[in-house]
C-alpha cells in the first residue's frame, strides 16, 4: 500500500462504524436538506448520492437561497433483472418520493432522482417490501454486477446469469447498517461486524464486475475492473476467462488518468474456483490499491503498477492455484437486437428502445405509462441492458398477443421501427441538471444532436449503418464513450472532445481526433468523416475500423 498521506474518505470510511457514521443525526437534522459532510461520501455506501439541481442554482442564489438539495438513489439490481411486480413498485415509487423519471442506467439498474432527505427512508422501505435494495450500488465496494442480458442469445443465459447474483452476494459489506438506518432494524451493540473482505477500510475506489457471454458483448466486459467471460464447451459452461483491469475513466488535463480495456489473464474452472478468483482479484485490490490519490486508485492502476504477471502471480499464491491458459472466445457483436425475438424454451422477449434509458411520458410516446400498463399483467420480467434498454422478456407464447397489443396501443413498435440505426445504437449519460461533474450535456442534448446527424447519414446512404456512438458530460466516460466508434465528451457548456475508432465489439478503444468543438464544428467534422467513409471504406467495413485503418494513421 501506498505511504503516502491516505485520502480524506479513507479516514471517513475507517471511522464510520460499518458505515453508520452520523447519518442518523444528518437525517434528523431539519434545518438542512443535506446530510453531514462526512456522511456525505457515507450515503453513497447505500445507493445513493447527494445532488443538487443545477439548473436552479443561479436563480437560487440569486435569492440567496440555498442550493435546492435532494438525493439520486441507485438500486441494486444484479444482471438487471427484475420482476413485473417490482417494475409496479417502482413506477408508484418514483411518482411518489421523485421527479417521476426512472433511469436505465449503463449499469442495468435503475436511478431515481430528486428524492428529498425526508423521503429517502420511505422510498427505501417501499422499495424493501418489493424485495429491492440499493445497498452497495455506489461507495468504494463492488458495485452492481452486470451480466449479458438476452436470454435469446445462449440457451445457458439463466445458468451463467445467476452468477452475477452469486457473485453480488458474496462481495456485500456486511454491515447492518442500511437495514438500522433505513429500515429500522433494531441496532447491534458496539457494532461489531466483521468484514473480512472489506475489513474497516473497504476497498481504495469503486469496482465493477461484469459477466460477458460470447459473442455477444453488450455488457462491455472488458470496460469492468473484473471481467467474467463464460466458456462454452460442448454446450456446457466450463469456466470463465478472468479479464482484469478495465476502466473508462479520464481526468481533462491528468496525463497519469487513461482508460483502459482489461487483459485477459487466464481461465478458472468450475463455480468454485471462480468464486474464489474473484475474491481474491478484490483482495488485491484492497490492499495494493491506492488510498492516497482517488484519480489514480481504480484496479486499472494498481495493475499496472504491479505489472500483469506479478498481479497474476499474487492472484494465484492467494488462489491457491494456477490460472489455466486463457480459452478460445470471440465477441462478435455489442448492440442491442431489437424487436420480437424466440428463445430456445419457446420464450418470447420484446427488446424496446427506450432513449437514454429515460423512462418516463413525453408528447411523443408514453413510455412509462406503456410500461406500467405491460407490468400490471404480471406475465413479463424486466431486463436491463448495459446499452440502457429494457427487454420485456420470459412472455409465454400465450401472453404475447396481450403484450402486442399494448406495445400497439401505446404505438411503441411503429416509433421503434421508424428510429434511425444510429439512434438506436446511441447512449449517453445523466450529465445535467442533477450530475454534479457535469461540464456539459448529455442525455439532454444527444437527441437533439442525433436529429442533426441523421440527414448527414442518409446523404451518405448510411442510414442502416450500426454505428455505436456514446455521449458523457466529462470525461469520467458513465457511458463508455471510449469503447464507441464515435466519443463525444463533454469540455465545457456545448462542447466536446471527439473521439473516433474503436470497433464494434467493445475491444479497442478510440482516440481522440478533434478537442473540444461546438455543433457546428461536430455536424461538419462528423460530414467529412462519413463522406470519408463512404468512398472509402472496403466492403462491409465498420465506420471505427475505417477510422482506424484510414484517418486515425494520418492525423496522429
Ligand atoms: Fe458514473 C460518477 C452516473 C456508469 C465512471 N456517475 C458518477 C455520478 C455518481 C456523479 C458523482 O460522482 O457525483 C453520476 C450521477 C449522475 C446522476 O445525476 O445520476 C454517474 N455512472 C452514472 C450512470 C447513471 C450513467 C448513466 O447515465 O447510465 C451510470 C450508473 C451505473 C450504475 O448503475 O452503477 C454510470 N460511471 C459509469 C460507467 C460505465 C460502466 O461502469 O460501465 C463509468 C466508466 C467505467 C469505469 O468506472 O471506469 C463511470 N462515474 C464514473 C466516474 C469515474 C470513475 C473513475 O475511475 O475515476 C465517476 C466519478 C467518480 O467516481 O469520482 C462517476
Ligand atoms: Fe456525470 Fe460525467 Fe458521469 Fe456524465 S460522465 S454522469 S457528466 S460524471
Amino acid at each position: 500500500m501506498s505511504e503516502k498521506k491516505l485520502s480524506a474518505v479513507e479516514k471517513i470510511k475507517t471511522e464510520s462504524h460499518g458505515l453508520r457514521g452520523t447519518l442518523q443525526e444528518s437525517l434528523r437534522d431539519e434545518i438542512t436538506g443535506a446530510v453531514r459532510e462526512a456522511d456525505h461520501a457515507l450515503v453513497k455506501f447505500h445507493g445513493m448520492y447527494e445532488q443538487d439541481d443545477r439548473d436552479l442554482r443561479e436563480e437560487r442564489a440569486q435569492k440567496k437561497l440555498d442550493k435546492l438539495f435532494s438525493f439520486m438513489i441507485r438500486m441494486r439490481i444484479p444482471g438487471g433483472l427484475m420482476t413485473s411486480d417490482q417494475w409496479v413498485a417502482a413506477h408508484h415509487i418514483a411518482g411518489k418520493y421523485s421527479t417521476g423519471t426512472i433511469k436505465i442506467t449503463t449499469r442495468q439498474t435503475i436511478q431515481l432522482h430528486g428524492i428529498l432527505k425526508h423521503d429517502i427512508k420511505p422510498t427505501l422501505q417501499d422499495f424493501d417490501k418489493a424485495k429491492l435494495d440499493s445497498i452497495a450500488a455506489c461507495g468504494d465496494v463492488n458495485r452492481n454486477v452486470v451480466c449479458s442480458s438476452n436470454p435469446k442469445e445462449s440457451p445457458l443465459h439463466e445458468e451463467i446469469h445467476a452468477y452475477a447474483d452469486k457473485i453480488s452476494k458474496m462481495l456485500l459489506p456486511k454491515t447492518r447498517a442500511y437495514y438500522e438506518i433505513w429500515l429500522d432494524e433494531e441496532k447491534i451493540e458496539e457494532y461489531s461486524e466483521n468484514d473480512p473482505l472489506y475489513q474497516d477500510r473497504y476497498l481504495p475506489r469503486k469496482f465493477k464486475i461484469g459477466i460477458g457471454i460470447p459473442p455477444n458483448n453488450d455488457v462491455d466486459v472488458l470496460a469492468n475492473d473484473l471481467g467474467l467471460i463464460a466458456v462454452i464447451e460442448n454446450e456446457k459452461l466450463v469456466g470463465f476467462n478472468i479479464a482484469v483491469g478495465g476502466g473508462l475513466s479520464t481526468t481533462h488535463g491528468n496525463p497519469d488518468t487513461y482508460p483502459r480495456l482489461a487483459t485477459v489473464i487466464g481461465f478458472t474452472e468450475g463455480e468454485e474456483k471462480t468464486m474464489k478468483a474473484v475474491y481474491e482479484v478484490l483482495t488485491i485490490q484492497r490492499d495494493f490499491g491506492n488510498r492516497s490519490d482517488r484519480k489514480l486508485a481504480r484496479l486499472k492502476y494498481t495493475l499496472d503498477n504491479m505489472g500483469v504477471e506479478t498481479f497474476k502471480k499474487e492472484l494465484e499464491q492467494r488462489i491457491g492455484f494456477e490460472l489455466e491458459p486463457v480459452r478460445q472466445y470471440e465477441f462478435k457483436k455489442r448492440i442491442d437486437l431489437y424487436g420480437w425475438m424466440q428463445d430456445h424454451e419457446n420464450n418470447w422477449h420484446y427488446t424496446l428502445f427506450v432513449e437514454n434509458g429515460r423512462v418516463m411520458d413525453t408528447e411523443e410516446v408514453a413510455l412509462k405509462a406503456a410500461l406500467l400498463e405491460i407490468a400490471e399483467t404480471g406475465s413479463v420480467n424486466f431486463r436491463f441492458t448495459s446499452n440502457q434498454n429494457v427487454i420485456l422478456s420470459d412472455i409465454k407464447d400465450a401472453d404475447k398477443n396481450s403484450i402486442e397489443s399494448i406495445l400497439q396501443k401505446y404505438d411503441i413498435i411503429t416509433k421503434d421501427a421508424a428510429t434511425s440505426s444510429f439512434r438506436k445504437n446511441a447512449i449517453s449519460c445523466v450529465a445535467l441538471p442533477t450530475c454534479p461533474l457535469a461540464l456539459a450535456e448529455a442525455q439532454r442534448y444527444l437527441p437533439d444532436l442525433i436529429t442533426k446527424v441523421e440527414p448527414i447519414l442518409a446523404k451518405y446512404d448510411l442510414s442502416d449503418d450500426n454505428i455505436i456512438s456514446r455521449m458523457t458530460g466529462c470525461p469520467n466516460g458513465c457511458a463508455r464513450p471510449y469503447a464507441a466508434e464515435i466519443g463525444f465528451i463533454g469540455t465545457s457548456a456545448g462542447h466536446y472532445n471527439l473521439h473516433i475508432g474503436g470497433d464494434r465489439e467493445g475491444t479497442r478503444l478510440n482516440v481522440k481526433y478533434k478537442e473540444s468543438l461546438d455543433e457546428n464544428g461536430l455536424l461538419q467534422t462528423l460530414d467529412e468523416l462519413f463522406a470519408a467513409y463512404k468512398t472509402g471504406r472496403i466492403e462491409k467495413e465498420t465506420f471505427g475500423d475505417f477510422a482506424t485503418r484510414k484517418i486515425l494513421v494520418t492525423s496522429v
